[in-house]
């Protein structure tokens, strides 16, 4: 069974080059990737959490506006019933805030991991499996069947 995982940057933002990286390299471990794209609402990223029966939801966001449009998402999240894993990353802040207060700020709001710009995409990857308990042969023979 492929493990469904949702990607997308949220509220008016519009940088797509790490989202696409990222959806390669998830793909490519052997997770079915809904990219929802830049400019992603949050209504949007529930539906689709709902409409593909996601186990995870990765929220982008560069421009410096996280906070703002992530707020009141997991409140969203809740109301439609779901019980996903949320993960952010990106340019979280405006400036060269400290890394560990923009964390604790993100995990306050209720994600459950979050990355700052300097994240490999592997490193998602590990959390992921980690989190949603796949064994790395599990991820391989998603790979191989496609
Ligand atoms: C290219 C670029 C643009 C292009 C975007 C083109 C496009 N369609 O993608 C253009 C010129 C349009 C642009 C516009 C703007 N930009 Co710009 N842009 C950049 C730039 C130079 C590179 C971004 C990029 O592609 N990086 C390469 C990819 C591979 O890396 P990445 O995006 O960081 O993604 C990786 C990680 O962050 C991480 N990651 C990202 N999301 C997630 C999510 C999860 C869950 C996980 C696990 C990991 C993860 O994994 C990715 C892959 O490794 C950055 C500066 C920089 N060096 O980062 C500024 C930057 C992001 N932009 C910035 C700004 C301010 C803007 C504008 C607001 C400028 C303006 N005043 O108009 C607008 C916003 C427009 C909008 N509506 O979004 C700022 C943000 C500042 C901040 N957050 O404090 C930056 C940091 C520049 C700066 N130093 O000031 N931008």
């Amino acid at each position: 069974m492929p493990r469904t995982v949702i990607l997308g940057v949220i509220g008016s933002d519009a940088h797509v080059v790490g989202i696409t990286i990222l959806e390669q390299a998830l793909s490519a471990a052997g997770f079915e990737v809904e990219n929802l794209g830049v400019q992603t609402s949050q209504a949007e990223f529930v539906e689709a959490a709902k409409a593909h029966d996601a186990e995870a939801v990765l929220v982008s966001s560069l421009y410096g506006h996280a906070r703002q449009d992530c707020e009141g998402f997991h409140e969203r999240l809740e109301a439609a019933g779901l019980d996903v894993w949320t993960y952010v990353g990106g340019n979280l802040a405006v400036g060269q805030d400290d890394f560990e207060t923009t964390r604790e700020t993100f995990r306050e709001m209720g994600f459950d991991r979050v990355f700052d710009a300097e994240t490999d995409p592997e490193e998602a990857i590990a959390a992921l499996r980690q989190d949603l308990q796949l064994t790395t042969t599990e991820a391989e023979r998603v790979r191989v069947d496609g």
